[in-house]
């Protein structure tokens, strides 16, 4: 394969883990984000763009060996700002990719596709486990984001690979994410599985850590190769001294989107 990986949303937290790690994994990045990408790093090429620009993306998606897509707003907001930075958003970098020959594009969905499904009291969950429950604006930008995916793989043959991620962060923050949590280096794991499994076609996989507490079927995750190295239990301790242990009748328990299902969630308009 030639040509960078086109990461977007590059800056973030997600992207800056894979700035990274993916070169160390042999994967030249091209970052792509809407604010500089400070100090970059030898051989990467930067890319300042908003990826609803679809003149400015299909600049940036030429020559690339594939698309990691991260950008967008990460938590919930109003509809016609979720709709437009997620949903548009990735439409955007779907048809750019499609049109500068782009084969393969890696997207960043998100557990909160999914928020309303309660918690498993036993067996872990599988990405086609009933329907869609998102618990959000932002969760339905997932669900769309995801639909965007299939078609693009149906109707143009593309590779598209959606990565449902849990808490992705440094360490397990709250003790849902004993649950939820995907370290640094499975995040970088996750994603070179993805750009390097063989015709994956289209595929929804969980994207966490090895989690003894884990509610996510990996299953499908290491059909593509993914081998996960870490596990949010190093952490119960600190975590169940400072909290308790998590309670299923809280209602952040209750389900697997946790706060992101409380009422107070609610976006206006
Ligand atoms: C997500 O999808 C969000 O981007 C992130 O901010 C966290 O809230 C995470 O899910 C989570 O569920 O912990």
């Amino acid at each position: 394969m030639t040509g960078p990986v086109l990461v977007t949303g590059a800056a973030g937290r997600i992207g800056t883990v894979l700035r990274e790690g993916l070169p160390e994994r042999g994967w030249p990045v091209r970052s792509l984000d809407v604010v500089e990408i400070a100090e970059p790093r030898p051989g990467e090429e930067t890319v300042v763009a908003d990826v609803t620009d679809s003149a400015a993306m299909s600049s940036a998606t030429a020559g690339a060996a594939a698309v990691v897509h991260l950008a967008g707003i990460s938590g919930e907001s109003t509809w016609p700002a979720v709709l437009h930075a997620n949903v548009d958003g990735t439409r955007t970098v779907l048809e750019a990719a499609r049109r500068a020959g782009v084969r393969r594009v890696v997207l960043a969905s998100s557990n909160h596709a999914t928020g309303y499904t309660g918690r498993p009291a036993s067996g872990p969950l599988r990405e086609d486990d009933g329907l869609a429950r998102p618990d959000t604006h932002y969760g339905v930008s997932k669900v769309a984001m995801e639909a965007l995916g299939s078609l693009y793989a149906d109707r143009y043959g593309l590779d598209v690979v959606c990565l449902r991620i849990g808490t992705a962060a440094p360490e397990p923050p709250t003790p849902r994410a004993l649950a939820t949590w995907l370290s640094p280096r499975d995040t970088v794991a996750l994603v070179d599985a993805a750009l390097r499994a063989p015709s994956p076609g289209f595929r929804v996989v969980w994207g966490v850590s090895a989690n003894t507490r884990g509610w996510w079927d990996l299953t499908a995750a290491r059909s593509l190769g993914y081998e996960p190295q870490d596990d949010a239990e190093a952490y119960a301790g600190a975590l169940v001294a400072a909290h308790g242990e998590p309670d299923p009748a809280d209602p952040v328990h209750a389900r697997v989107g946790g706060e992101f299902t409380l009422p107070e969630y609610d976006a206006e308009e």
